[in-house]
Parts: structure tokens; C-alpha cells; sequence
């Protein structure tokens, strides 16, 4: 890819050029405001102008980048289905099921119950397929073992988890999704856990334009006792990575982008070309589960390496959590489940996420009749 930078007014005025001089053929990588004196010797009458560094696509990257949006329409067509499925599901609760009779009643209550946590009917029928054999003396359909131990089985089967993170942690670990999921309290959560694991780490934020979210994570790594450092550009961040080399694992905050958001997308891909990148993409639990489909397929250019799910503590339906990550395969790394640090943050295990789906919070709300379907 080519480099070249242009002196524009506005990030409006580069986007128009780009798309005269080059169509699809360029991307922009970063900008930044720089003073132009207008009468050269003057250091007074400055202007400000918008320095834009753009990259210019070389044949490679043509192919490379055929190759990675061939892939991108594939999964995009999954997702739609997913979609569908999704929208069609309400229409399926209708129908009876000749299997019901054949399924034990304490089966029928756990499929019930993870129906009403929100876990797709169908997901949640081969989640107890899977955990059922069938009972001879009875002519049932029944767990294999107790309740837990076959639906836990039933899940490490199905869903995916990330294991042994703390102990052996990627060299350089980023999270990216949507704004305010709580990506940078999540960073501050895992860097204090990884200090735990006796792990020497450091942080860079590539959000070192909004004060505030600076402070935030600075304040935080000040407090941990680990090197922080901010990168403004790809290059920078890639000097400031190399800087970190002697230690074991590097944690690189984001700012939130709204995944309608292509231009930012493609400026903080950019970033994620500099180096191995082990990329988690961060949802927030109590978004719509169709949301997080569009988060995926618009992150997933990032070849996200898992997800992690925030603010379990403000949503009544985990079950999003169980039909996303059944459906992507993606695994799941850690949940948090609440505003404080360091505490609130779970490194996902099957035990936790099947007292998400099959405890009771909430025993006093009326049961409401369902069939297994
Ligand atoms: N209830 C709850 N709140 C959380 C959780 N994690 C983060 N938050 C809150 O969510 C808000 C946003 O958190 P941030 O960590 O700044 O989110 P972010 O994704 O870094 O935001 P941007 O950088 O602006 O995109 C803050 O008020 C956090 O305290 C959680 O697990 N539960
Ligand atoms: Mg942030």
C-alpha cells in the first residue's frame, strides 16, 4: 500500500477526493490537525488545516482484500439466515411438537426454562438433545446425569470458551465494539487480573483524542504500576508496540466506533495491520440480539478472535449470549457484570454460564406455558 498524506479543511473535503481521484482504491489511515502559516516567515496567521494520510491499494492488497470480502459476503449471508431464523422464531411458538411426550418432564422444564432466558427454540432443543439419551425403563428421553453436569456437557459441546487466557495470554490482546459497551473498564479489569497471573504487562489506547477516556485508562495504569502509552497513527503504534517487546502481554484500548460508522472502521483497521493482533470483539449484553449480528458483520473485518459480553448485571435475557456464540462459533473470553473495578469480570467457564441460563433470579415471576418445540 502507497502513502500519501493531503491538506484538507475538512475530513468531508478528503472523503471527496478519495473518492474522485481514487473510487475504492484508497483508504483513509489517520489525520490530524496542523498549522499552516499562510505567509511563510510569519509565524503569526496560521491556519488550521486536517493532515490526511491515506493508503493507496496496490494489486496485493486488490487480492488480498477480494479474498477477505469474499470471505466477509459468507458470513454475511450466515448472518442473514440467522436473521430470518430470527424473525421467523416467534411465528415457530405457535406450533405443537410431537416430541414433547417424548422428553421427561425435568428435561421439559430445563428446555422451558432456558426458552425464557431468551435462548432460541432451536438452539435450545439440541442444547437438550444433547444432553439427553434415551431411558429405556421409561420410554423417555432423559439426561444422561443429573440436570447440570449433562446440560454442562451439553454446552462444552456447542459453545465455545476461551480457556487458559491469565495463564497464557496472546502477546497483544485489543478490544474492539461498539461505543460504551465498556471496552477500557474491561481492559482495566483483565490488566489487573493479568497482574494477578504475575504477567508483565503494558497498555496503549489508541483513544488518546477524548481527555477524559485518556485519563481514564492512565489513571488506572498508574494505579496497577504498568507502562501506558497512547498512539496516535498506525506507525506510532507500531513503534510503541515494539517498545513494549520485553513485556509478556500488551492490552490496546479502542475508541467505541459505531459499526455504521465504514470511514472510522476503516481507520482503525488500519492500526490492526501493524502487528499480530489477537482482536475480541465486546458486546454488551443488554443489547438486541440483532444488534450484536450487525456488530459482528460489521467488526468482523477485524478477524475477531473472541467475544466478550459485558453488562450481564443489566439484562434479564442471557440467553442472547448462548444463540451468539452457538451461532458464530466464536469463543467467549470473559464476561463482566458490573461497573467495578477490578471486581466485577467473570473469565468465562461452563459452570458459570450454565447457572446463567438455568438459575432462577427471579422465582416469584409467574410461569408462563411452553412446550418443548
Ligand atoms: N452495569 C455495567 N456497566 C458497565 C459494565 N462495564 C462497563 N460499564 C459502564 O459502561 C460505561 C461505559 O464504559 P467504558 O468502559 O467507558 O466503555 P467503552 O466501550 O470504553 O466506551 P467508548 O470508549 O466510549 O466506546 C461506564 O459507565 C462503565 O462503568 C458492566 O459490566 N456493567
Ligand atoms: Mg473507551
Amino acid at each position: 500500500m502507497k502513502i500519501k498524506k493531503l491538506e484538507v479543511s475538512s475530513i468531508q473535503e478528503a472523503i471527496e477526493i478519495l473518492e474522485r481521484e481514487y473510487g475504492e482504491n484508497a483508504v483513509i489511515l489517520s489525520s490530524r490537525v496542523v498549522k499552516k502559516r499562510r505567509l511563510g516567515f510569519l509565524p503569526i496567521f496560521s491556519k488550521k488545516m486536517l493532515e490526511v494520510t491515506i493508503g493507496i491499494k496496490e494489486e496485493e492488497d486488490f487480492r488480498k482484500e477480494v479474498e477477505r470480502e469474499r470471505e466477509l459476503l459468507r458470513e454475511i449471508e450466515s448472518l442473514k439466515r440467522i436473521v430470518s431464523e430470527l424473525v421467523s422464531n416467534g411465528e415457530g411458538k405457535a406450533q405443537a411438537h410431537q416430541k414433547d411426550e417424548q422428553y421427561s418432564s425435568r428435561v421439559r422444564r430445563v428446555f422451558e426454562k432456558m426458552v425464557l432466558k431468551s435462548v432460541n427454540r432451536e438452539i435450545a432443543e439440541k442444547l437438550v438433545e444433547d444432553a439427553c439419551g434415551y431411558d429405556l425403563d421409561n420410554r423417555v428421553y432423559d439426561f444422561k446425569d443429573e440436570p447440570f453436569r449433562s446440560i454442562r456437557e451439553s454446552f462444552e459441546k456447542n459453545i465455545k470458551i476461551e480457556e487458559g487466557f491469565l495463564e497464557n495470554p496472546p502477546r497483544v490482546v485489543a478490544l474492539v465494539g461498539p461505543t460504551g459497551v465498556g471496552k477500557t473498564t474491561t481492559i482495566a479489569k483483565l490488566a489487573h487480573l493479568l497482574k494477578k497471573h504475575t504477567k508483565r504487562i503494558g497498555i496503549i489506547t489508541l483513544d488518546a483524542f477524548r481527555v477524559g477516556a485518556y485519563e481514564q485508562l492512565r489513571k488506572y495504569a498508574e494505579v496497577l504500576g504498568v507502562p501506558f502509552k497512547s498512539a496516535e497513527t498506525p506507525k506510532d503504534f507500531g513503534e510503541k508496540l515494539l517498545s513494549m517487546g520485553d513485556l509478556d502481554v500488551v492490552l490496546v484500548d479502542t475508541a467505541g466506533r459505531s459499526h455504521y460508522d465504514v470511514v472510522r472502521l476503516k481507520e482503525l483497521e488500519a492500526f490492526f495491520k501493524v502487528s499480530e493482533i489477537s482482536t475480541y470483539l465486546t458486546i454488551a449484553a443488554n443489547l438486541s440480539e440483532l444488534v450484536m449480528y450487525e456488530a459482528i458483520m460489521q467488526f468482523g473485518a477485524f478477524s475477531i478472535k473472541g467475544l466478550i459480553f459485558t453488562k450481564l448485571d443489566e439484562t434479564p435475557c442471557p440467553g442472547s449470549i448462548i444463540n451468539v456464540a452457538y451461532r458464530t462459533q466464536y469463543p467467549i473470553l470473559c464476561f463482566t457484570t458490573g461497573q467495578i473495578l477490578p471486581d466485577d469480570i467473570v473469565m468465562a467457564n461452563y459452570d458459570y454460564l450454565v447457572r446463567l441460563i438455568l438459575e432462577d433470579e427471579d422465582e416469584n415471576r409467574p410461569a408462563v406455558e411452553l412446550t418443548l418445540s
